[in-house]
């Protein structure tokens, strides 16, 4: 039950303050640590900042941020003022920024420097002129602004419904789309998964190895534990066995989120190196589904439970979930209470247990629409229930197993992937014809992209030209999104219209 005026800062940022834990670390890195006192004072500097800067109640500020103290103050001061942050991946090349900047109309882009060479071609090209603010590294910065900023403001007066932030979700056709979370949605996340199902409280130290910009991330590194008062360790460094190696063992984390892919290279590492855990009670995946192997082998070699979920972007974090005293390796788990999950046939009506369908959820937490996209809100927000886009079975024990998409989506090391974008891409090197990508399972059972290429002359084909076509995509595709495997084809499997069957393609894989 919210209050009619109701800005979430309040309760993550200023209640804290206010109830006596100023001297509580609210964030760690490497370098830093922020308690709760110096947090709420930043927020409030980095609202008046936004405001010096011109952004009014309601406009959006676009955050290509790494993982740091500033993005929590950006992203807290906007709502605090009543601003709407929209941090986006950092992975992204610039026709992505472009496209971004331009469908949110954003008054505002603040980057990391690390992103420069993205973002300021994007705002170059952009068809607009939002205030340009890099986050560091000299004048006109957010750090060199924050120095003069006040550090005291009233809280925007907003309301539990009004919009609060967006995240951007992809599809396997047509741009991605605006997700437009309410003030509400952090709440909801934080009591019903975070308290009521990680049983998350002020003395956690929570690690996640997924950025802050994925709302899994989000969630666990930053409005989980501001919610309940607890410490976030933050890196802007790129996650890998090492690097979580290290930061859990110098920050004694508490709860460790993790995805599959990294787990997977994890075990390979512990194959060769010790690792100590004992600080840590509770192991999270999410992101992609975890296969039941990786469950056995991480509880055999550490003696910790991986806790499996499946959460959206447009339910901001986990709906469906493993719990630490009901596990049933290999599934996603149960319905996080809160939350009610439907299986249904394209008719919308429900199927019996143990058939497959598509996944509606209904939960408080899901966003309102999509921006600028009434079509694709329709598609997916029908009513009280948000179609995932996942097919799923739910077992005669009430456990809820993946089943794949229900389009052509695949989700690489957590992350979205569109087929249809690597396909675009290998289409406009010179040699290639036609392209089709699905997704191949790898020797870890988790899913990489693969592709299939017709030439337009045929006697072209070599590993020469293999070689060059995935250093064509590694150069103009988020770098994750590169083919594992390529190979060269006569034909694709098509309908009669044309359309490519990749699902053809998986079977023959
Ligand atoms: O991919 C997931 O399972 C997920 C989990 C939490 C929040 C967001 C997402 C997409």
């Amino acid at each position: 039950v919210f209050s009619p005026v109701f800005n979430v800062a309040v309760p993550l940022i200023d209640r804290h303050v206010q109830e006596g834990r100023s001297q509580h670390v609210a964030l760690r890195t490497v370098s830093s640590e922020v308690t709760y006192g110096a947090l709420a004072e930043n927020v409030n500097r980095c609202s008046n900042v936004l405001r010096a800067c011109g952004a009014a109640s309601g406009d959006r500020v676009l955050m290509v941020v790494k993982d740091c103290p500033e993005f929590v103050y950006l992203f807290w001061g906007a709502i605090k003022a009543g601003i709407v942050p929209v941090p986006v991946n950092t992975l992204l090349r610039a026709p992505d920024y472009q496209y971004m900047i331009e469908d949110s109309g954003c008054a505002i882009v603040a980057y990391s420097p690390e992103y420069a060479a993205e973002v300021e071609p994007a705002l170059a090209s952009a068809d607009a002129q939002p205030v340009v603010m890099p986050i560091e590294g000299g004048d006109e910065t957010l750090q060199s602004r924050l120095q003069g900023a006040s550090s005291s403001l009233l809280p925007a007066s907003a309301s539990a419904e009004d919009p609060c932030f967006w995240l951007y979700s992809s599809g396997s056709t047509g741009r991605p789309k605006g997700a437009v979370h309410r003030h509400r949605d952090i709440v909801v996340t934080g009591v019903y998964y975070a308290e009521e199902t990680l049983g998350m409280t002020a003395d956690d130290i929570c690690f996640s190895a997924a950025k802050l910009f994925f709302a899994y991330g989000l969630g666990n590194a930053m409005t989980f534990p501001l919610w309940v008062g607890a410490t976030a360790i933050l890196s802007d460094l790129r996650p890998s066995p090492e690097m979580t190696f290290d930061l859990i063992q110098r920050f004694k984390p508490t709860l460790y989120f993790g995805v599959p892919t990294l787990y997977a290279a994890q075990l390979r590492a512990l194959e060769t190196e010790v690792v100590d855990w004992p600080s840590l009670r509770l192991c999270v995946s999410a992101g992609e589904a975890l296969p039941a192997d990786i469950f056995r082998r991480w509880k055999e070699k550490t003696g910790l439970t991986i806790l499996d979920g499946i959460g959206s972007t447009e339910l901001l974090h986990i709906f469906i979930s493993n719990r630490e005293d009901d596990v049933k390796p290999g599934t996603s788990g149960r319905p996080v209470p809160g939350y009610e999950a439907r299986i249904v046939d394209e008719n919308g009506d429900a199927v019996a247990d143990g058939e497959v369908g598509r996944l509606w959820i209904k939960g408080d937490s899901s966003a309102a629409y999509y921006w600028n996209n009434p079509e694709k809100t329709a598609e997916t927000m029908l009513g009280e229930w948000v179609n995932t886009g996942d097919t799923y079975v739910r077992d005669a024990e009430g456990y809820y197993v993946y089943g794949g998409r229900s389009d052509d989506m695949l989700k690489v090391g957590g992350i979205w992937c569109s087929p249809v974008e690597i396909e675009s891409r290998l289409i406009e090197h010179a040699k290639v014809l036609e392209a089709a990508v699905v997704g191949r399972e790898d020797d870890d059972q988790l899913v990489k992209p693969e592709a299939y290429i017709i030439l337009n002359d045929t006697s072209d084909a070599s590993d020469a030209l293999a070689e060059e076509l995935l250093e064509h995509c590694k150069t103009g595709l988020a770098r994750y999104k590169y083919p594992r495997w390529l190979h060269f084809v006569d034909e694709l499997p098509k309908t009669a219209t044309g359309k490519i069957q990749r699902f053809k393609l998986r079977k023959s894989g």
